[in-house]
């Protein structure tokens, strides 16, 4: 293995900035850029040292007017904090050694440069993460999780991404893949020593592998959860033009982000923005209002309008209380958007409560009915009330997301364990259809090999590529 090195910190003026520096050599290379000596190297400690560019001190020599102690001026780089690891006990696997000198745009690329002069290679995306895991550090659904904490926004996502790093998903596959690799085993028994081991009966064959999809497809539900927690729970702002969308993003974001007009046709392209709601990011998508329109960029707005319904996890369909047209079926395109969203995937909305008479008791029941809260953004009536419903409509496994044992999957895994159940359905109809041994273990070994996808225990390049290519550089 060659020693690769990289800026970890991102780029711009911070207080510190964190270079690390991976693989035999780097403990060596320390020495060759700063103060410290071998013996300064304790794993697990870190020491103040200067940085030092001993070639700028080769330079100097060959000034003769260059005064000691300038001369020794012009070596020094910074002052850093290092800290140094030996291998194995490091996040690699390797020696690893951690630079910690001053921020800034400049400092950290000059130290990486001397590094890099000093024998190692600039690490590719999620290099340093691939060596763990090629080092059984830590199982490729680790290392997911460490991609998820590094994206997450928000608590909830950031619990499950941690959690997904502790193992608790890579244990519960491993625990089912040597579940199968033991009936593999004992299904080759049969096979290479037939006079020795009794046939396999398909009935239990079939009844073990059962089970296990069942195991699987109880993993499975979480997809959406964890989509969700990942992507945020994305809620489109729907209705009529003037019904008051806008007005309620900016009412969410608690700013004046949208424009708001009494113009009907306003909004026209889809404005995306976020919040954090319970720690759950909530995306809300602000669409232009549905209606038959001449205006060529309003119609595609409204094209972009029924793509992002289509789309979401969660449609808020507004209606002005105050119009007119309110309570009037109409036989138009909303009706039948409308008509097509599944019931969990719909909030109706009263909006502008504000300008609505409500004098007699029957009158609000009606509103009531039609709509599952009645608001005013401008009045701030309900729409803390209208959060809470809509965190209330955010998937029902998300409520899990503080069970311990409870890890939502990301989509990788999920197509993964799908496969897993379709070659587990294969080797049962094997079974069923009375074909031999060999023939189940066939499907057997590609269920068993889904699984080791899923961990990095059936490795190949083309999943470590695809993997940390979605990494940044220095993880
Ligand atoms: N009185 C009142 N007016 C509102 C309320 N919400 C929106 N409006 C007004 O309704 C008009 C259309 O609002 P807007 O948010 O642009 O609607 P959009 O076309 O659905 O995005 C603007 O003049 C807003 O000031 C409300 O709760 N009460
Ligand atoms: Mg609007």
């Amino acid at each position: 293995m060659d020693d690769i090195a990289s800026i970890i910190t991102p780029t711009g003026i911070a207080a510190v900035a964190a270079i690390r520096i991976s693989g035999p050599n780097s403990h060596k290379i320390i020495q060759k850029i700063s103060s410290l000596k071998e013996q300064d190297l304790i794993p697990g400690t870190f020491k103040l040292a200067w940085i030092i560019d001993y070639k700028a001190d080769e330079n100097a020599e060959d000034d003769e007017n260059a005064e000691i102690g300038v001369r020794e001026q012009c070596q020094k780089v910074d002052q850093a904090l290092v800290l140094c690891f030996k291998a194995p006990k490091s996040f690699t696997g390797e020696d690893v050694i951690e630079i910690q000198c001053h921020g800034g745009t400049w400092l950290s690329k000059k130290i990486l440069s001397l590094v890099l002069e000093n024998g190692a290679r600039l690490a590719q995306a999620g290099e340093f993460t691939e060596r763990a895991i090629l080092n059984k550090k830590i199982d490729l659904s680790q290392a997911e999780g460490i991609l998820d904490l590094i994206h997450s926004r928000g608590e909830l996502s950031s619990t499950n991404a941690l959690k997904l790093y502790s193992g608790n998903l890579g244990k519960r596959i491993q625990e089912l893949r040597v579940e199968l690799l033991g009936i593999l085993a004992e299904l080759i028994a049969c096979i290479d020593f037939p006079d020795e081991v009794p046939e396999y009966s398909r009935e239990v064959f079939s009844q073990r592998l059962y089970e296990i999809i069942d195991e699987v497809q109880e993993i499975l539900k979480s997809e959406k959860s964890g989509l969700i927690l990942r992507e945020g729970f994305k809620v489109a702002l729907a209705g009529a033009p003037n019904a008051g969308k806008s007005s309620l993003l900016n009412a969410m974001l608690e700013s004046d982000r949208a424009i708001v007009t009494d113009v009907a046709g306003t909004t026209r392209d889809v404005i995306e923005e976020s919040i954090n709601l319970n720690g759950l990011t909530v995306v809300f998508l602000d669409t232009a209002g549905i209606r038959k329109s001449e205006d060529k960029v309003e119609q595609i707005g409204i094209g972009l309008s029924k793509k992002v319904i289509q789309e979401a996890d969660l449609v808020l369909w507004l209606e002005d209380l105050s119009s007119e047209t309110a309570f009037t079926v109409q036989g138009d395109e909303s009706t039948e958007i409308l008509l097509n969203l599944k019931p969990e995937k719909l909030l109706k909305i009263g909006t502008k409560l504000d300008l609505v008479e409500v004098g007699e008791n029957a009158e609000i029941g009606v509103l009531l009915h039609a709509h599952d809260i009645l608001i005013s953004t401008s009045n701030d009536i309900n729409v803390k009330e209208l959060k809470e419903l809509i965190f209330s409509k955010a998937n029902p496994e998300l409520k899990k997301v503080h069970d311990i044992n409870a890890v939502s999957i990301n989509t990788r895994q999920a197509d993964l364990l799908r496969q897993c159940i379709n070659e587990l359905k294969k080797a049962i109809n094997a079974a069923q259809d009375n074909l031999a041994h060999d023939f189940w273990t066939i499907d057997l070994k590609a269920a068993i090999a889904r699984l080791g996808e899923i961990t990095g225990d059936d490795l190949n390049e083309e999943i470590l590529d695809t993997m940390f290519s979605q990494f940044c550089i220095g993880k």
